[in-house]
């Protein structure tokens, strides 16, 4: 019987004294994220989530495209850029879905990043294939390092095969659903987004957070801020919580600088969120 915990209010609550860094440390020492999307057509959302990794502190970002559709990011070179056909799953935090498709060689890659035994944030077209694909959804129970799956409103109605009204009309059973069928970690995103636990079936509500947030991209940051914050190190529901807090709390200081909510966009979110983590 699981009950309301807390909102999220302010990082006090959750913990970015957890990213504080040592003083004898190196880019190891913060970890390797590995974002799988950004296709052709579609290779935004996969930058928008590898620079959320970078600017949410990783130590190595890789963009991991199955059609390769950059070679570099000009703004932020930092990140490398490599071909899905010839990548190495090695120790990295993975992060699979913003941009993917929905193709032969996506399933293949979910299915790999599956058996990856390593944190995994499952976001966008691979929810919407673990929807469609009961044998992957299967296989997500069998795994022993920590799954965090992203759904909005829509996406959590495909896995639920629910419509989206009856998610949004009871969003805590929802969120508890998708935890307890998948095993997982969950962010039912969208205005006070809900975050589950699989074991406990606490949930929490964010309270950051406003309409400027609905615009194409945002949702691909969060993905790839979680990533970054599991890269360096946190527990899965405690990087989920100050993902989520963070980033509605950018969007938030940018609608009281008068950058929003009409026309805020997600890449504004980048440097905001970056100074929030860093804040004591
Ligand atoms: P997609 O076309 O799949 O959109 P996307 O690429 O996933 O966009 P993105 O990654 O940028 O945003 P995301 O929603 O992941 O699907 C969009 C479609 O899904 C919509 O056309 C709609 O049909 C449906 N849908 C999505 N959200 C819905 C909702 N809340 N209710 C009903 N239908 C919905 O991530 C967006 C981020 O912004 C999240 O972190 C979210 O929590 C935040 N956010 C958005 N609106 C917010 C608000 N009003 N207040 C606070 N936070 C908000
Ligand atoms: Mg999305």
């Amino acid at each position: 019987h699981s009950e309301y915990v807390a909102c999220l209010t302010d990082p006090s609550q959750i913990g970015c004294h957890a990213l504080s860094r040592k003083a004898n440390t190196h880019k190891g020492s913060f970890g390797d994220v590995a974002i799988i999307g950004g296709t052709r057509g579609m290779a935004g959302a996969g930058v928008l989530a590898a620079r959320a990794a970078l600017f949410g502190g990783a130590g190595r970002i890789f963009l991991v495209q199955p059609d390769v559709e950059l070679k570099l990011d000009m703004l932020h070179p930092e990140i490398m850029c490599r071909d899905a056909a010839q990548f190495e799953f090695n120790q990295q935090v993975v992060v699979i879905g913003p941009g993917l498709g929905q193709d032969q060689l996506a399933i293949d890659l979910l299915r790999a990043a599956i058996q990856h035994p390593y944190p995994v944030v499952i976001d966008a077209d691979a929810l919407n294939l673990l929807a469609t694909k009961p044998g992957l959804a299967a296989q997500l129970k069998t795994r022993t390092a920590a799954t965090l799956l992203t759904p909005h409103p829509l996406e959590a109605a495909r896995l639920l095969a629910f419509s989206t009204e009856q998610v949004q009309q009871n969003r805590a059973m929802a969120a508890k659903e998708l935890a307890q069928r998948f095993g997982s970690h969950i962010i039912l995103k969208g205005a006070g987004s809900l975050l589950c636990d699989p074991q406990d079936r606490h949930y929490r509500i964010n309270s950051s957070g406003n309409p400027g947030l609905a615009s194409g991209g945002t949702g691909d940051v969060l993905a790839g801020l979680c990533g970054a914050l599991l890269a360096q190190g946190m527990e899965v529901g405690e990087a989920a919580a100050l993902a989520c807090w963070a980033h509605g709390a950018a969007a938030d200081a940018l609608v009281a600088a008068g950058s929003g909510p009409i026309g805020l966009h997600a890449s504004e979110l980048l440097p905001v969120i970056r100074s929030l983590l860093n804040r004591r």
